[in-house]
């Protein structure tokens, strides 16, 4: 069966790649505590669909810098080798952790990897998701805002309702998925 329909998931190591693809398929895709799990392109067929995990970026801690250079030259290359089969890309983001850490990058005058890949995506022309996860993590009266700093870093003007074709705040911990299933849906339906 031709495959061009396909759903890349890509982001940092750790923020819950695995752990969303396993809520929305049911599939037994390895999930970890520790970060870099996924080391190469995994792929599952699910609904006449591909479904790719990509490799987490950005892991810190135990990994060589030149590794972590390598993961990301194969992520890159393999959005330019599939882009035409892609139908949309979920980039997915930790909602704690995410403002911190472009901040970071953004103070040492470096582009957080996250916003790069963001808008290399855009450049590919593919649709991309952004499905911000571990919401479970943050307090329910501080969520509006949380998201709303979240959207000002992609350079999507608050509030962060006005993008909900494009945000979706996720818990994979808690099953609480239904936005994002709800916009892949429709991509799917083209
Ligand atoms: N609190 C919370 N933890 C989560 C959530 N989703 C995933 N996790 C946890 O985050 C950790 C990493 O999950 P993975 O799904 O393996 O993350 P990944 O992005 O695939 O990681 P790599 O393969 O290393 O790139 C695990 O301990 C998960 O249980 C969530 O919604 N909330
Ligand atoms: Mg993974």
């Amino acid at each position: 069966m031709p495959i061009n329909h396909e759903i890349v998931f890509t982001g940092r190591s750790n923020v819950g790649k695995s752990s969303l693809i396993r809520r929305l398929t049911g599939r037994n895709v390895r999930t970890g505590r520790r970060p870099g799990v996924t080391r190469k392109p995994a792929h599952i067929t699910f609904k006449e669909m591909l479904i790719t995990d990509l490799p987490g970026y950005g892991f810190l801690h135990g990994l060589p810098g030149e590794l972590q250079e390598r993961i990301k030259d194969q992520i890159v290359r393999y959005l330019e080798d599939n882009c035409d089969r892609i139908l949309c890309a979920v980039q997915v983001i930790d909602a704690r952790a995410f403002c911190e850490i472009v901040d970071r990058w953004n103070k040492r005058g470096e582009i957080p990897v996250d916003i790069e890949l963001f808008e290399f995506l855009h450049d590919l022309e593919i649709d991309t998701i952004i499905a911000v996860n571990k919401m479970d993590l943050v307090d329910v009266g501080d969520r509006d805002h949380a998201l709303d700093e979240i959207a000002e870093r992609f350079d999507l003007l608050p509030p962060w309702r006005q993008w909900i074709d494009m945000i979706a705040p996720v818990s994979a911990k808690r099953g609480d998925i239904s936005s994002l299933a709800t916009l892949l849906h429709a991509k799917s339906r083209g």
